[in-house]
């Protein structure tokens, strides 16, 4: 495989760039080695600056959910971009976006549209905080809802993967109030909010963390979360970002028919044009400026071109047939992967949903941060690197899920089982 292109560029990169990347996962660094630079992109595969070719499971880490430069999108870009890049005014691609988004997705109402899923979530918070009058929040270890202060406590992906799930740089103060628990332990939430009486304004979850590897919420846990909060006059927050428009059209909260009070997207809903949403109940979302006290903004937000590219892309997954694919895809690479671990007698647990999964080197089963820690990293790296150097490529890290898209077939799926027998074989 040549690299000298990306070799050349990743040696400039890091004259001028912190880390040579703009997002550290990126880096390689959890795995080894350097990271590939990319040219183009196309359906369910890559190429990189040295003209290597991959089937990519990373899909821009979710948005690409119909693969890379899909027609329909391109062309909505070009349309939009010829009418001019922002406004800061409004434009009607916003109501179709907002319309669309409450027609599919159950718990929302009203929606706002942000710049990024950490912006989203970040204002969720504010929201939930201002409409309890709470102060307190629940997180979960592992999960991830972006770079806020308030929310870099014990977090998922970039921050777990190098060792900083609680960031410098962020002042004490700022994370008092984040109280942070492991998932599907109901008894540490019950405990949680019997210790913090009328002081919780909201539990933050990732309905399927997808930020420390893929694991499932248990039987019920979901509904616990909804029942706990209701009763306690807390709101539910579930940050969809990854799942929202992936799990189900409706998202997670549609799969697993709980309703959150506020969600928080991201990825799909930008086509992979950079962007962020934030809806829920109406008298919720009414709390926000300008129709009440809570403070958001943004000179970009509702961008008419990542609005346009969104809306092709949801457009797109109008189609009935979408989701079916995209779980028989998903059911066949995990069927084939378990039976490529059984074949290597290497112990794996290969977590999915729908079109998200993940695979851990372990014994026992994976529910949440804790099980996910005892997966065998170094394997994992080489496990990364001898798929990669047979095209295949996979997230980076061990504490990220991999996505596929609609442009994966079910050939794809079959060379990437066939690649990963080869592998494990050799682990
Ligand atoms: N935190 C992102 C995935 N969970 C990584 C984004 C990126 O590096 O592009």
């Amino acid at each position: 495989m040549k690299q000298a292109l990306s070799k050349k560029l990743f040696a400039e990169a890091l004259k001028f760039i912190p880390g040579g990347v703009n997002s550290p996962v990126r880096a390689f660094r959890a795995v080894g080695g350097q990271p590939f630079f990319a040219r183009r992109a196309k359906g369910a595969r890559v190429w990189d600056v040295d003209g290597n070719e991959y089937l990519d499971y990373v899909c821009t880490w979710g948005p690409a959910i119909l693969g890379h430069a899909h027609p329909k999108i391109v062309a909505a870009i070009k349309a939009a971009a010829a009418r001019g890049a922002s406004f800061g005014i409004p434009n009607a691609l916003e109501v179709t976006m907002a319309r669309r988004i409450r027609q599919w997705v159950p718990g929302i109402q009203k929606v706002r549209m942000t710049n990024s899923g950490t912006e989203a979530c970040m204002s969720a918070i504010r929201l939930a905080r201002g409409f309890t009058n709470r102060d307190k929040i629940i997180k979960f270890d592992g999960c991830y809802h972006g770079h806020a202060d308030s929310l870099l406590v014990k977090a998922g992906s970039g921050a777990l993967t190098f060792g900083s799930p609680d960031s410098a740089g962020v002042p004490a103060a700022f994370t008092q109030h984040t109280l942070v628990l492991p998932f599907n332990d109901a008894d540490a939430i019950e405990a949680a909010f019997a210790a913090n009486k009328n002081q919780i304004a909201a539990i933050i979850v990732e309905p399927v963390p997808g930020n420390a590897g893929l694991y499932l919420p248990q039987p019920g846990y979901l509904e616990f979360l909804r029942d706990i909060t209701a009763a306690n006059g807390a709101l539910l927050i579930f940050d969809e970002v990854m799942t929202g428009f992936r799990l189900a059209r409706g998202g997670a909260q549609e799969r697993f028919n709980v309703l959150p009070d506020l969600t928080c997207l991201g990825k799909i809903i930008g086509g992979g044009l950079p962007v962020g949403a934030l809806g829920g109940r109406a008298e919720i979302m009414d709390l926000l400026a300008p129709l009440g006290p809570v403070y958001q903004a943004g000179t970009l937000s509702g961008n008419p071109i990542a609005m346009a590219s969104g809306i092709a892309n949801l457009d797109a997954l109008a189609d009935g047939n979408v989701y079916q694919k995209l779980e028989d895809r998903g059911r066949q690479l995990a069927a084939g992967m378990r039976e490529a671990a059984k074949a290597a007698k290497i112990s794996v647990q290969f977590n999915s949903c729908g079109s998200m999964f993940c695979a851990y080197f372990c014994h026992q089963p994976v529910h949440n941060l804790a099980d996910a820690m005892k997966s065998d990293r170094d394997r994992f790296a080489k496990f990364f690197h001898g798929m990669l150097a047979q095209g295949i490529y996979l997230a980076p890290s061990q504490f990220e899920a991999g996505f596929i898209s609609t442009a994966h077939t079910p050939a794809d799926i079959e060379k990437t089982i066939r690649v990963a027998h080869k592998v494990l074989r050799r682990l």
